[in-house]
């Protein structure tokens, strides 16, 4: 049906009177988006099955991703395009009086994760498809994504993000693959042939049940699953409540609304003990369900439960579902009968764990007795894999009592999930070679002496298919033009771009996709907010989550010294300049939730300021997801990653720019250093300090912000601002925190210490934006080296490294 236009045409106009009973004349956009929707997922149906019973009769090794979070945006215009429909669909379309890039409007973002690391996610699972690898993702299916953001009088308001309010079209609800997850409840012993055997007894059971999202592999046949998992009351109540009469009935609608909690909202509130118990259960629900569902899949295979780490792989993405660990030992033992070496023997060769943070409020720790109430079977492997594991320490390294606390996995009452991660997984990876080296050279050194083979780095990718040929595509169009179509299944090819660094015409081809990308975004800011950006300013762009550490208040403080220096000398020359924030805080964070609050108040005192028009213009734009950031960077110019140094794990917003053209303003932090390995001194604005000397400070101390404040007149100037009444500042309180994080805190994140450089730098990005001639080489050959980036290339070193899989040719 999607062979010719005309076919499509029909196919699709049939369709649609048969399924909406009217004619398209009547159609709305959200009519062709869940036709269209409908018909890809059916059409992709097939391949799914072919693909299935092709792994089933080839018995082929499946490696399953699992994570709490899969940030995957919008799939239609993915999919149609990795189904290599996309024109023919587009061109239809046309011809029926509708526009594809309105129909993909109508999709709601499914914004099941916070940022990095479940975006990561996503793309990981597009190029384990396009690659052809047996690779699914395991997930949870959040009834509500990250919350919607509203900005409000300058402030950050959260609303629930009911993505699921009309019908998902990807998903398919599998009834038939249910299993059921036990919490609570208590364990008895007793003695079967010489052994122990447990018992479960007095449990409350959730039923889990699967969605399947088919994740389309590009210019194949390829077809793997996302299977996302939803929490649901069991069918037979009586089960556990009687009669349903009296006050059982009540007990049994408690029961209803805390399992339906399960998958109701990604990431709760977790600084309550009640929200913390609840993330809990959502990562043992995942873990529980995602192994159940596996294993009996492999069951049928006919194989032995000892080959099971010949034919699976098991990834953790951080260590959210760390609880696969003592899970599969579980089911190794108490349902498979196995005895504990054989179970940790089958486990340790199928785990493998990555690390995406050191930033120690993220390594997670569940107090014991959480644990030992909601889960008393995983409790009990837990303390025997601690018993174990310290019993070794002590083998090892015999009275070094302080080594063995510092590496228990419980300790103080808390059971530490990093560290029974890495105790039980065959690989341990960062994600940028700085990462791995200060996992592998600080926080977690203890180990890496004690296993130094299981530490590795892979760098992050990105999928150059949704970042460019999907957000971008007439420079896709471009760079097919110049260097041919095969860097498509080749990114790395993309240098061959390097070449046209210094054509003229080439260059202005580039110079005018990037205009027109500007423009676009220019009209959409003013269609969604009414506001007018000029695209002929430089376009300046830091997206991404909310933290300290990602130094957004840099970025603000030196736009307030820019607007001063501004108010001092009017006629100062600059290139004009938009700056554009786009960041979540979580609802609890409250500093960072300030952070936003002064971004809009500046971006309200300088954009109404008339003396200033045309010369500096800021924005932030709210609700920042995957479908805005499809939007928003192909038209950068300047990309903001400024990070203290050592803090960005990796990031990947910094690849995405750089393939999209745009130069990078940064720290040598995270994937920043591999970037600069590449394209050199020339094609990078770096500064601040190194991550070398953050660390020396934290150790060592000798860094006084004060010092600084009282010593640059120009950070004096714009900290007062925050606290003085004047236009900044309408109310002491307002900033005072932020004010005091810099002074009376000693600025945790160096902001201070960073601040000259780093205006400096953008003296130098000023200057360098009025040689076009020069700033288009810089970002051609920032184009070029960015296929290196690809997700596919990432992933395939995960297939060969980590998980020993092949590409299976269907
Ligand atoms: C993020 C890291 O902060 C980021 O540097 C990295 O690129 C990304 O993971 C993917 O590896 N971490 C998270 C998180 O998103 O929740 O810890």
């Amino acid at each position: 049906m999607f062979n010719d236009k005309e076919t499509f045409k029909q196919v699709f106009r049939e369709t649609l009177i048969g399924k909406l009973g009217k004619p398209l004349e009547e159609a709305s956009n959200a009519d062709i988006y869940n036709i269209l929707g409908n018909m890809i997922r059916e059409n992709a149906g097939k391949n799914w099955a072919d693909t299935n019973q092709k792994f089933k009769a080839d018995k082929d090794k499946q490696v399953y991703y699992f994570s709490m979070e899969f940030l995957i945006g919008r799939l239609l215009g993915n999919n149609l395009l990795n189904m290599g429909v996309l024109e023919v669909v587009r061109d239809g379309l046309t011809d029926l009086g509708f526009c594809l890039r309105d129909v993909e409007e109508e999709e709601a973002d499914a914004g099941l994760g916070n940022g990095g690391l479940g975006r990561l996610a996503a793309c990981f699972l597009d190029s384990l498809a396009s690659l052809q690898y047996a690779g699914h993702g395991c997930g949870i299916r959040y009834k509500y994504g990250l919350f919607e953001q509203k900005i409000v009088d300058g402030y950050q308001v959260e609303l629930p993000d009911y993505w699921l309010q009309n019908d998902n079209v990807w998903e398919v609800r599998r009834e038939d693959k249910q299993v059921e997850v036990r919490f609570w409840g208590h364990i008895e012993t007793r003695e079967e042939n010489g052994e122990l055997a447990f018992e479960h007894k007095d449990y409350e059971a959730v039923r889990a049940v699967p969605y399947d999202v088919p994740v389309i592999g590009a210019d194949c046949r390829h077809v793997n699953t996302l299977r996302n998992w939803s929490a649901e009351s069991i069918a037979q109540p009586s089960r556990m409540f009687g009669s349903l009469a009296g006050s059982d009935y009540h007990k049994y609608l408690e029961y209803k609304r805390s399992v339906e909690s399960i998958s109701e909202f990604l990431y709760p509130d977790d600084s309550q003990y009640e929200g913390k118990l609840l993330r809990l259960k959502q990562q043992y629900f995942l873990c529980s369900a995602g192994l159940q569902s596996i294993l009996r899949t492999y069951s049928k295979n006919g194989l032995g439960i000892e080959s099971l780490p010949d034919k699976v792989a098991l990834h953790i993405n951080d260590t959210h579902p760390t609880l696969v660990i003592p899970e599969l030992m579980r089911i190794l033992m108490d349902v498979h009968g196995l005895g504990w070496e054989q179970s940790w023997s089958i486990t340790t060769r199928m785990v493998s764990y990555t690390n995406h943070t050191i930033l120690s409020e993220a390594l997670e720790k569940w107090p014991i007795s959480m644990v030992r109430e909601l889960l008393p079977r995983i409790f009990l492997i837990i303390e025997e894999i601690n018993a174990r594991f310290c019993g070794e320490l002590m083998s090892k390294y015999p009275g070094d009592q302080n080594r063995i606390n510092q590496m228990a996995i419980i300790h103080d009452d808390q059971v530490r999930m990093a560290h029974l991660a890495i105790v039980a997984s065959h690989s341990v990876n960062g994600v940028a070679a700085l990462h791995t080296e200060i996992l592998q050279k600080r926080e977690m050194r203890l180990f890496n002496e004690m296993y130094p083979h299981r530490f590795n780095n892979k760098t992050n990718g990105i999928t150059h298919r949704r970042w460019l040929l999907h957000a971008n595509p007439e420079l896709a169009g471009l760079i097919t033009e110049s260097i041919g179509s095969r860097w498509v299944h080749h990114p790395q090819e993309m240098i061959g771009l390097i070449k046209y660094s210094e054509d003229a015409s080439f260059q202005e081809q580039v110079a005018g996709i990037k205009r027109r990308n500007k423009q676009r975004l220019s009209e959409y800011i003013f269609s969604k907010h009414g506001v007018q950006v000029d695209p002929d300013s430089i376009f300046d762009v830091q997206v991404k989550r909310l933290h300290a550490y990602k130094r957004q208040l840099l970025n603000v403080l030196h736009i307030m010294h820019l607007y001063n220096q501004l108010k001092d000398n009017p006629s100062m020359d600059i290139v004009p300049r938009t700056f554009i924030f786009g960041a979540k805080a979580a609802p609890s964070y409250h500093l960072a939730k300030r952070i936003i609050k002064l971004i809009n108040t500046v971006a309200d005192v300088v954009n109404k300021d008339p003396q200033i028009k045309g010369k500096i213009h800021i924005f932030f734009l709210e609700n920042y997801s995957v479908s805005l950031a499809e939007k928003i960077i192909p038209a950068a110019d300047v990309s903001e990653q400024i990070s203290t140094a050592s803090k960005e794990a990796s990031g990947t917003g910094n690849m995405k720019f750089m393939m999209n053209g745009a130069l990078t303003v940064g720290t040598m932090d995270g994937a920043n250093v591999e970037m600069h390995e590449m394209v050199g001194d020339n094609n990078m604005f770096l500064f601040g300090l190194r991550a070398e000397q953050v660390m020396d400070y934290y150790q060592y101390g000798g860094y006084h912000a004060r010092d600084i404040y009282n010593g640059d007149s120009r950070v004096k100037e714009v900290l007062d601002q925050l606290v003085t009444p004047g236009p900044i500042c309408c109310n002491t309180q307002e900033f005072d925190t932020l004010y005091q994080s810099l002074l009376d805190n000693n600025d945790e994140f160096f902001v201070l210490k960073d601040f000259a450089s780093y205006v400096e730098t953008h003296v130098n990005i000023d200057l360098a934006y009025r040689n076009q001639k020069e700033w288009l080489k810089k970002s051609i050959i920032n184009i070029g080296h960015s296929g290196k980036f690809s997700s596919d290339n990432t992933i395939a070193r995960y297939a060969s490294e980590i998980w020993n899989i092949s590409p299976v040719r269907l």
